[in-house]
């Protein structure tokens, strides 16, 4: 089988969080975190950055990653490895890219149903400062044809 690894990083300011519309490629139409492909002698982490700077403008500081998800569609072997990054503070002013137009957006009006469909079995996760893993099969609509998504040492309450 085979992977494809890719990045996906999100600023979040308090009761704020960063998304972006991507404006063009895989995923166009809908909001999402700013990331995409590693590059070779890249780490997770820093083609996270390159990535979040290329797309928003802003250099995120203190990226913390808390997510890894297997991405797979039916029908097709590749599997998008997508590392899951969170960060609070960020230098720079969000601006609109070719590939991007950065908005915030309140964390009680997430649009979930502009984003792909599964980002509301995670997103919540990442949010309550959660670390996951997972796995998201979706169907040729972008649907979500089943997903298994696990914490990683839970936060107790
Ligand atoms: P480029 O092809 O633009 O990188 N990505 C996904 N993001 C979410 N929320 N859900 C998915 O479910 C995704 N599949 C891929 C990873 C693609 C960007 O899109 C993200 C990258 O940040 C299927 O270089």
């Amino acid at each position: 089988m085979d992977r494809k690894l890719l990045t996906l990083a999100y600023i979040r300011k308090g009761e704020r969080i960063l998304l972006g519309m991507k404006r063009r490629g895989f995923g166009a139409g809908k909001w999402n975190g700013f990331g995409g492909k590693v590059h070779g002698g890249e780490t997770f982490t820093t083609a996270a950055a390159r990535e979040m700077q290329e797309e928003a403008g802003v250099i995120p500081i203190g990226l913390i990653e808390v997510g890894q998800l297997d991405f797979e569609f039916e029908g097709d072997p590749l599997i998008l490895e997508t590392r899951v990054f969170v960060a609070s503070e960020y230098e720079g002013e969000p601006q609109e890219t070719e590939e991007m137009s950065p908005k915030w957006h309140r964390l009680d009006e997430i649009p979930y149903n502009e984003m792909w469909d599964g980002d509301k079995y995670w997103l919540p996760l990442l949010l309550q400062g959660q670390k996951f893993e997972g796995h998201l099969l979706f169907d040729q609509n972008d649907k979500v044809l089943s997903q298994k998504i696990q914490l990683i040492n839970p936060i107790e309450d």
